[in-house]
């Protein structure tokens, strides 16, 4: 008689923890939150099987607030912490919670390690564009100019697109979204839950203390329809109030804006999105798209099948272990090339 176990249907309520939120009135994390909560029940996993990893940072207070089994832990080692417990844990859903200080300064070398090998974590990236836990400074992010705290005449760094450097690192997905899109912020995270191996979702969080107003462009209703192209894969890119607005590769494979319906130019001319592309190059030169010089684009940047990390070092102990048995570590320090220091 075989038995069937039914999961109890969980609601955003049951993410809640009771601790108070401590993040400044109007702050972007609080829409992330929220919306995590709501996705998390769709994925039809037990409650004791998420797991949140932060850093250090105000996103990074985001473990404290959910439900679930989480670490708030060191500045810029979430990937390595998290990376562990996916290998020990294969069974658990792994979050990465970090912020564009947080993953991209101190934390720069294991956020590209972890993307490169393609650990099965998800990954929010609450991007900012500034320091919020340490009250304003500029972060890598920063937009050339851009007067801070630390850069009181203006930085003068070239800021780094986190989305290039994961699709850099060849990241199997990639994507964007926005604290307030609250529909496609959802459906972005669905997505990236929904992915095998290292989903990075960037997601444009609004300091309304430090940074106010940094992204207007992409969450201001009438702003957003003329700034930014919402991709769909195997659609074309088009944008604008009027939908008349369209991206082409020129001559030298470089997106330009075109008018559709002048000088002939009609949805088929246009640059069709294809997220599955095992090449990252096109992704790439989507990521490199940034407002103002450029309409900016939102969605699922990539997402290809390719081995995860975790899977590969199981399988490979798997394997040496049914040839040699299972290890010692205390032989294994004792073996091979050991001297004595007298
Ligand atoms: C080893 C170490 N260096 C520096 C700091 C100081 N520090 C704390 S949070 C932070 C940056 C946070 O920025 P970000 O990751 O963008 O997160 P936000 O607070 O904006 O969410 C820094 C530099 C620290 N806590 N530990
Ligand atoms: S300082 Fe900025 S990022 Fe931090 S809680 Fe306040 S508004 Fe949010």
């Amino acid at each position: 008689m075989s038995t069937s176990i039914e999961l109890p249907v969980l609601t955003p309520k049951d993410f809640a923890s009771d601790q108070e939120v401590r993040w400044c009135p109007r702050c972007g994390d609080y829409s992330i939150l929220a919306q995590v909560k709501k996705i998390l029940p769709t994925l039809n996993i037990p409650k004791e099987e998420f797991v949140f990893i932060s850093g250090i940072g105000c996103s990074s207070r985001f473990p404290y607030y959910m439900n679930t089994y989480g670490m708030h832990s060191i500045h810029g080692r979430a990937p390595a912490i998290a990376t562990g417990l996916k290998v020990a844990r294969p069974d658990l859903q792994v979050w990465v919670i970090t912020g564009d200080g947080d993953s991209l300064s101190i934390g720069g070398n294991h956020f590209m390690h972890m993307i490169r090998r393609n650990v099965n974590l998800k990954v929010i990236l609450f991007n900012n564009q500034i320091y919020g836990l340490t009250k304003g400074q500029y972060s890598p992010t920063s937009p050339q100019g851009k007067r801070t705290k630390s850069t009181p005449y203006g930085s003068v760094d070239a800021p780094l697109t986190p989305l290039s450097v994961a699709i850099g690192a060849r990241a199997t997905f990639a994507a964007r979204s926005v604290d307030v899109d609250i529909k496609h912020l959802c459906y972005v995270l669905e997505r990236a839950a929904n992915h095998k191996g290292t989903a990075l979702v960037e997601v444009y969080q609004d300091c309304n203390v430090f940074n106010s107003g940094a992204f207007d462009f992409a969450s201001k209703k009438d702003q957003k329809v003329e700034n930014c192209i919402y991709l769909e894969h195997g659609k074309p890119l088009i944008f604008g109030k009027d939908r008349d607005k369209g991206i082409r590769l020129n001559h030298f494979s470089q997106p330009e804006v075109v008018e559709l319906g002048k000088g002939g130019v009609s949805e088929d001319d246009l640059l069709f999105h294809d997220e599955k592309q095992e090449n990252p190059t096109l992704a790439f030169l989507l990521s490199q798209m940034r407002y103002p010089d450029s309409p900016e684009p939102m969605g699922v940047f990539r997402a290809i099948d390719r081995p995860t990390y975790d899977d590969e070092v199981n399988e490979q102990v798997k394997d040496v272990t049914e040839k040699y048995g299972p290890g010692n570590l205390e032989d294994l320090f004792s073996t091979g090339d050991t001297w004595t220091v007298e």
